[in-house]
């Protein structure tokens, strides 16, 4: 009889997490997903699958925890999704976001190193390392040369994996472009945008206010991005990877993307702090100076040619798709 893999997911109720889930469950993994107490409920993006996952709690800052949880769970493989993973919130709270992005990566492959058998990790790494960057794409050879704490604390725990990896344990760093999701959280701008242009169409909302609209991102599906990871993990020997889709937009193409799906063309005016997106007359997007950032990464784009060779990966959805479903899933949550 074969043996059920068993995979412990940090972070499993976040996006990726929840995706993560759901893809090693239709595989007949047995999957172990860490969450750690709120006062509120956290389960909302795994509801539906909470009775086929064995949760168990533990946290990424408390050592003690992650120890039990990893004797108790006995894992084969280990995805490490959970993080302080809102870049602008890293400039408040560069301890706590370098004490669960860096320090907790830490305390977990310190406690898989005492187990008596070979455990694959998978670490969450981020473009958002290569930060400032003067080569475009960005590729696996990239310098790295963060901007923010999360993307320093990022970049320690990268490095961390791959010590371990040259200690002999089976490490992976996934160097995720930004991937998006209905069920990405609302501080992040394409949730922020598609949850705004929902409500400004039910009448809910009246304008929608943003900080830098010339970012350009690589944005991707999450449903996509979570099968890399597990492709990693497959391999014969432990690597990195660059997962992006090889395309870019700036922030203001993907809002007038989210409201041609509610039929309103966008027509702008202004410059800087006063451009504005009008439709109809009014105004219907505006530029903020509070959710500029301290320091900003202006221009991402991946080269994914590493991963479509070695790992076979491709990214499946369109960007006007994932648009269209972010902004169909919250017209359909705004009328419950
Ligand atoms: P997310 O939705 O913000 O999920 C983060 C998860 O980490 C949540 O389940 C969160 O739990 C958990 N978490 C936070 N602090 C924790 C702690 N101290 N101990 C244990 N768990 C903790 O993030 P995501 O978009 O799914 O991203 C998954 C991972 O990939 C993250 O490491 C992120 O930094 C990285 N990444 C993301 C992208 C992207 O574009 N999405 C790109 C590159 C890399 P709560 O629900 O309790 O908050
Ligand atoms: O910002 C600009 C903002 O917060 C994207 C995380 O998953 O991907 C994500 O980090 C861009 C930035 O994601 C607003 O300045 C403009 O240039 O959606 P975001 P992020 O910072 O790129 C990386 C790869 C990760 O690893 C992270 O975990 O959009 N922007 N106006 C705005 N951003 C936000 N949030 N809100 C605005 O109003």
């Amino acid at each position: 009889m074969n043996k059920v893999t068993k995979a412990l997911i940090t972070g499993v109720t976040g996006q990726d997490g929840a995706y993560l889930a759901e893809s090693l469950l239709s595989k007949g993994y047995q999957v172990f997903g860490m969450y750690r107490r709120r006062a509120t409920d956290p389960f909302d993006n795994i509801e539906h699958i909470k009775n086929k996952i064995n949760l168990v709690s533990g946290d990424l800052c408390d050592g003690h925890s992650i120890q039990e949880v990893i004797e108790e769970t006995n894992p084969d493989e280990v995805y490490n999704l959970g993080a302080q993973s809102f870049v602008k919130i890293s400039f408040n709270q560069p301890h706590l976001t370098r004490d669960i992005n860096f320090y907790g990566v830490d305390r977990l492959l310190h406690s898989l190193s005492k187990l008596k058998k070979e455990v694959r990790f998978y670490q969450a790494s981020t473009s958002e390392m290569f930060g400032e960057v003067l080569d475009t794409p960005q590729s696996e050879s990239t310098p790295f040369n963060p901007v923010s704490p999360y993307g320093e604390a990022k970049l320690a725990a990268h490095e961390l994996i791959q010590e371990y990896r040259k200690r002999g344990m089976f490490c992976c760093g996934g160097i995720l472009f930004n991937h998006e999701s209905p069920r990405r959280g609302l501080q992040f701008v394409t949730r922020k945008i598609t949850h705004s242009v929902a409500k400004i169409h039910l009448g809910l909302q009246e304008k929608l206010s943003l900080g830098n609209l010339n970012a350009e991102r690589d944005w991707g599906h999450a449903i996509d991005y979570v099968e890399a990871m597990w492709l990693m993990l497959q391999q014969d020997t432990p690597d990195d990877y660059v997962i992006a889709t090889g395309k870019k937009i700036t922030v203001r193409d993907f809002v007038e993307s989210a409201f041609k799906k509610i039929g309103k063309e966008i027509e702008w005016e202004g410059k800087d702090l006063d451009e504005k997106g009008y439709s109809d007359g009014q105004v219907v997007v505006d530029v903020d100076e509070k959710f500029f950032r301290p320091n900003e990464v202006k221009l991402l784009l991946g080269d994914p040619s590493k991963a479509k060779r070695v790992l076979g990966w491709e990214p499946r959805a369109s960007l006007e798709g994932l648009v269209y479903s972010m902004v169909e899933n919250d017209l359909n949550l705004l009328k419950e």
